[in-house]
Formats: C-alpha cells, sequence, structure tokens
C-alpha cells in the first residue's frame, strides 16, 4: 500500500494546473447546460476490474521481455491491483483466471482483497491449455469435442471455477472457448455448436441463481479455419438457449476487421443480452493493446452506444462488468493499465456530455450533419480535466501515472520481488 500522503503530495503539485482546466471546463459545460459535479460523480462511480493475468508482461507468443517486479502469487497481484485502486480508485476489483490463481487460503485471500479495497469480479475459466497430469486432453477441443469424456472433464472444470469463485464472493464465470478446427472438414460444424450448448447448459445449472455466466466470442485464434463460438450471434444464441443469467461478453478485439462493433454493442442492449465487456486496443485482430491507443472515435462511438442504452428506461439489460482484457510486452503493466483506465473514463466521460434529446431531435428531422456534429464535438472536447478532478474528490491521484512513476514504486516492487515472471499469458 501506499502512504496516501505520497497522493496528497503529487495532488498539490499538480493542482493549480489541474484547477485551471477545470474552471475552463466547468465553464464550459455550464453553457451548454451541463452541471459538470453530475458527471464527476459518474465517473467515481464507473468501476473497471483488472485481470490477474495483465499484472504481467505477456501477451506473445515470442519471447516475453520483463522489467522485473512482477507479482509472484495471488497475493502479490491483488497488492498490484490495491496499488492501480490507490492511484485512480476507479479499479476496485480483480478477475482471476483458474488455474493461475488458485486460492491456497481463500479466508487470506478475502482479508487480503478487503484491506486493499478489493473484491473479486469474474472468475474465468481455461480449457485452452492442459494441466498437468491431466487425464485427457483439449487438443482437439473442450466443451465441443467429439468424446464425452473430455467434455465432461471441462464441465468440471468450470464447475470447479464456480466453487473458487463462491469462496471469494465472485458472482460471474466467464467462458472463452478455445475450440474449433484448423482445417475443412476436421470438425461437424453443426455437432459442435450442439455439443458446445449442451456442455455449457450443464454448467449452468450448477451455477448459483444469482451467479452470471458470460460468454465471450472470438472469430479466430486459436483455431484459423473455424471457432466454435466466432460472434456475437453464436453467443446470442447460446445465451438464449441456456438460460436467462447467461449474457454476451463483448471483447473489443474480437471481430474482424472494420466490423462496426457498436452496432453489435446497441443490438445486444436491446435484446438485453449485453452483459459484459474486455476493454483493449486492436490494429488487426485481438492484439490486446492499451485501450483507446489505435481508434479512440470507434472506442467513443462504441461508449455512446452503451451510454445511449444505460440512460434508456425502455432498454431492459442488466448492468454490465466491465473489464480490461489487455497484455503486452513493451510498457510497464501497471502503466500500461493505468492508462487503460484513464482512457476508458475519458470516454465515458465524453459519452456522458453527448446531448441526447438533440441527437434524437437531428435523427428524426434526418439532419445528418448535426447529428454526426453533435458527436463530433463532444468527441473532440478534453474530458481529461473531469477525470482527474473525480480521482482527486476521492482520494486518487490527478495524474496516476505521474504518481506511480515519481513515488517509484516499480523500483520499489523490483526490489522486493526480484526480478520475477507472473504467471498468465
Ligand atoms: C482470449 O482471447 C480472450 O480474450 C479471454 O478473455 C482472455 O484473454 C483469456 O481468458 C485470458 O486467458
Ligand atoms: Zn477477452
Ligand atoms: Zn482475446
Ligand atoms: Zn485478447
Amino acid at each position: 500500500m501506499l502512504s496516501n500522503d505520497i497522493i496528497q503530495h503529487h495532488n498539490e503539485k499538480l493542482q493549480a494546473e489541474h484547477q485551471f482546466k477545470l474552471t475552463y471546463l466547468t465553464e464550459l459545460l455550464d453553457r451548454k447546460g451541463i452541471d459538470i459535479q453530475t458527471i464527476i460523480d459518474k465517473i467515481k462511480a464507473f468501476q473497471v476490474a483488472i485481470p490477474s493475468w495483465a499484472l504481467g508482461t505477456g501477451g506473445t507468443r515470442f519471447g516475453r521481455f520483463p522489467n522485473g517486479g512482477e507479482p509472484r502469487n495471488l497475493e502479490e497481484k491483488i497488492e498490484d491491483v490495491g496499488l492501480i485502486h490507490q492511484l485512480n480508485r476507479s479499479s476496485n476489483s480483480i478477475s482471476l483466471h483458474i488455474p493461475w490463481d488458485i486460492p491456497s487460503d481463500a479466508n487470506a485471500i478475502k482479508q487480503l482483497l478487503k484491506a486493499n479495497d478489493l473484491t473479486i469480479d469474474s472468475v474465468n475459466s481455461n480449457t485452452f491449455q492442459d494441466q498437468k497430469d491431466q487425464p485427457y486432453s483439449y487438443k482437439f477441443g473442450s466443451l465441443s469435442h467429439s468424446k464425452s469424456e473430455v467434455r465432461d472433464l471441462a464441465i468440471q472444470h468450470n464447475i470447479q471455477c464456480i466453487e473458487y469463485g463462491k469462496m471469494l464472493d465472485s458472482k460471474v464465470l466467464t467462458v472463452w472457448l478455445a475450440d474449433g478446427s484448423n482445417f475443412p472438414g476436421q470438425s461437424h460444424l453443426r455437432g459442435a455448436y450442439q455439443r458446445t450448448n449442451d456442455s455449457l447448459s450443464s454448467i449452468y445449472k450448477s451455477m448459483p441463481d444469482d451467479w452470471t455466466m458470460l460468454i465471450e466470442y472470438k472469430p479466430y485464434e486459436p483455431h484459423f479455419y473455424s471457432m466454435v463460438i466466432p460472434d456475437w450471434g453464436t453467443s446470442y444464441s447460446l445465451c438464449q438457449n441456456i438460460g436467462k443469467n447467461a449474457q454476451v461478453l463483448v471483447d473489443l478485439g474480437h471481430h474482424l476487421p472494420n466490423t462496426n462493433i457498436e452496432q453489435i454493442v446497441g443490438r445486444l442492449m436491446h435484446f438485453g443480452r449485453l452483459g459484459g465487456f474486455h476493454f483493449n486496443g486492436s490494429m488487426y485482430g485481438d492484439d490486446d493493446l492499451t485501450t483507446g491507443s489505435i481508434k479512440p472515435y470507434q472506442f467513443f462511438l462504441i461508449f455512446n452506444e452503451l451510454v445511449d442504452g444505460m440512460q434508456d428506461p425502455s432498454v431492459k439489460n442488466p448492468p454490465l462488468a466491465w473489464m480490461i482484457d489487455a497484455s503486452h510486452n513493451t510498457k510497464d503493466p501497471i502503466e500500461d493499465l493505468l492508462q487503460s483506465v484513464n482512457a476508458i473514463l475519458t470516454t465515458y466521460a465524453k459519452a456522458l456530455l453527448v446531448d441526447r434529446v438533440a441527437l434524437v431531435d437531428a435523427q428524426e428531422n434526418n439532419d445528418v450533419l448535426r447529428a454526426e456534429e453533435l458527436l463530433r464535438d463532444t468527441f473532440l472536447t478534453d474530458a481529461r480535466a473531469l477525470v482527474a478532478e473525480a480521482s482527486r474528490q476521492v482520494g486518487g491521484a490527478i495524474d496516476p501515472i505521474a504518481a506511480f512513476r515519481s513515488a517509484k514504486i516499480r523500483e520499489s516492487l523490483v526490489e522486493k520481488r526480484g526480478f520475477s515472471v507472473a504467471t498468465g499469458l
């Protein structure tokens, strides 16, 4: 944990410049009839989960180039997320990956979470790797496998994940299925879907009533001819078949180039089936780059759709689980996560600023240019001071990355943990 003095001292140094920017923005928004504190309060309430596997360098099947000080176990991963949350006050939960994060002592983990002001977000199952001494291999699939003994093993693993989640008060199971085929003819495409449907149904039946199952889709990788759950339509149909607590999870990197993701988001919210989000940045595919780093306008348009759905009382979509799913090789992982959360909050803030009454009016009257300009105007508004102020008001840093650097946090983690490399991708 950081001493609060460090953050306060950091904020004092930045306060004058921050206030200057905030005053400008307050006046600007006031002229548009927007109360700045209402927006700031919404930003404060927005929390993004950190995945345990993003705390180390990774995201590559080639070489990893760690800088040291990476968390060596679940306890240290929780400590890292605790640091992130102390700095930005917007990352109050951690997502676990089983078996990488099996809790050895659930009570001790719960206490540590509490001390760090954190909770467990989702529990993620892993049937994309064989574990040591596993009786059957997932080489040719898991929940969709042609042999029932392999499917049963994968089903049991997911049920075990639910058990770990229950111990730590999680309420979400996320299933990302790597199943698919590499060559035409390898797999019976309809059969693989039906077996997956039945396997997911069995897992769902083992889930407590107040849990959610999130089903993630991905068009390719690790398989390159077919994936069993390649797109939102497949996820959606599985959810429809399985039950009301099954929801689609959208990972921003899991689309073919130029897909209109905002429209997918809108559709799923309209159907009440959008359950969760994996934030990252994408140039080509599942690149897992920093959120907002490559296509910020597209990211804004996605958030615009999300906020529109969240604010519309006629939309019956459950609250969403927000998580970052990124991991790469060249930045300090904690700095990268702080940067991603900041991009998420800034974009959320901008989406909150959209004049929805004027937008609907422009749409109704087919004023194409005005509708577009309403969006462009908010996208081009610099909303960073709103996010900084939200953080400051609840004891976080005005500039979390600058605070992380000036407090030499990575240096002290290296000193404590040595040249450690985290488990994960
Ligand atoms: C994989 O591509 C998916 O994005 C998963 O959500 C996630 O990255 C994986 O479960 C991490 O192991
Ligand atoms: Zn993902
Ligand atoms: Zn992915
Ligand atoms: Zn990814």
